[in-house]
């Protein structure tokens, strides 16, 4: 029912924010104790999002306004990241992202100035995938998801590993809004559906990795094995496996994916949409979304695309 879809879009857009803000101050560390996860969920303070949810509010954002099916408009898309990260230099963005939005700022055609980072190529890092969630939303079936997921990521990462995490990060959101929660998680069948999705062969041998990856794996396990860091390939399989292993929590999620350590806020910024798409907002920790920066916004736009 319509209070239902409201609440699992709800869940994927507060989900993301929540892991982003929980792992931000522990990005880069080589793994996170439990009881400095215990201490930020209880902690009075206000939960910052980074850059991450920042880019996630401009894309949901430019979703609500466009037309019905009328899909990704890449340079004004550009725009509105670039406009961004202008206003709000603090965010923790990525080591060369910058020199894309500086372009797109001068005037540069968005394709273009996604590749001029690392020597034409484009970039992989994760900051496609990282933000790509609300398209999960708006598209009607799971591959539509996937390529409306890669349109939106090539719009600053030319290099087909990261604009094709955004794809199988897009695709794995709108499976995981389509399972129905309390009843048994397939993971097998979760992946086969990814995988079905799956832009190159690269992509689905990853999966195959996160498949094969014993669910039993403690984080720093896990980490070992599919990777923490800010590239693509490096994070975005850390967090659906943090998913698989833990679907029915979004919370259990998103503190598996920041207990492995690297690249935290993403990883768990990643899992806590994945999560948050199946278990929906009531799902989500109280006390931690009570001090969630920007979480009515989130709320709202979730409304606003699923009834769109
Ligand atoms: O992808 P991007 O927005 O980064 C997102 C990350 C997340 O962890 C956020 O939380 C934030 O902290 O940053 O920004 P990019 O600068 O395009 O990519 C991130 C990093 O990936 C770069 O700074 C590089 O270290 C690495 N990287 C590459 N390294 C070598 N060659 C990305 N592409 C390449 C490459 O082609
Ligand atoms: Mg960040
Ligand atoms: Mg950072
Ligand atoms: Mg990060």
């Amino acid at each position: 029912n319509a209070g239902d879809r409201r609440d699992r879009a709800a869940g994927l857009l507060l989900g993301a924010a929540l892991g982003d803000a929980l792992g931000a101050r522990f990005e880069g560390m080589s793994a996170v104790r439990a009881e400095r996860l215990d201490e930020v969920e209880t902690s009075g303070e206000e939960l910052r999002y980074t850059d991450d949810t920042v880019l996630t509010l401009v894309l949901a954002e430019h979703l609500v306004e466009q037309e019905p099916g009328s899909g990704i408009r890449s340079q004004d898309l550009a725009l509105g990241f670039a406009r961004a990260w202008r206003a709000e230099p603090g965010r923790g963005w990525g080591g060369s992202i910058g020199n894309v939005f500086r372009a797109v700022l001068a005037g540069s055609e968005w394709s273009s100035a996604a590749r001029s980072s690392f020597g034409g190529q484009g970039s992989y890092g994760n900051g496609a995938a990282m933000r790509v969630s609300p398209v999960a939303l708006v598209a009607p079936t799971a591959p539509e998801a996937a390529a409306l997921g890669q349109r939106s990521g090539e719009v600053t990462h030319a290099h087909p590993d990261g604009s094709h995490a955004a794809a199988v990060q897009a695709c794995a959101v709108h499976l995981a809004l389509s399972t129905t929660p309390g009843t048994a998680f397939d993971a097998d069948r979760f992946l086969d559906g990814v995988a079905s999705c799956c832009p190159d062969s690269r992509w689905i041998s990853l999966l195959e990795r996160t498949r094969a990856t014993p669910r039993s794996s403690s984080p720093g396990e896990a980490a070992e094995r599919l990777g923490n860091d800010v590239t693509a390939p490096g994070s975005v399989p850390l967090a659906l496996f943090a998913f698989l292993r833990h679907p029915d929590s979004p919370r259990e999620a998103v503190r598996f994916a920041i207990a492995a350590g690297g690249d935290t806020d993403t990883i768990g910024s990643m899992a806590g949409a994945l999560a948050g798409a199946r278990c929906g907002a009531t799902a989500l920790p109280p006390g931690p979304l009570r001090r969630l920066e920007g979480a009515a916004r989130l709320r709202e736009l979730g409304s606003l695309l699923a009834s769109g």
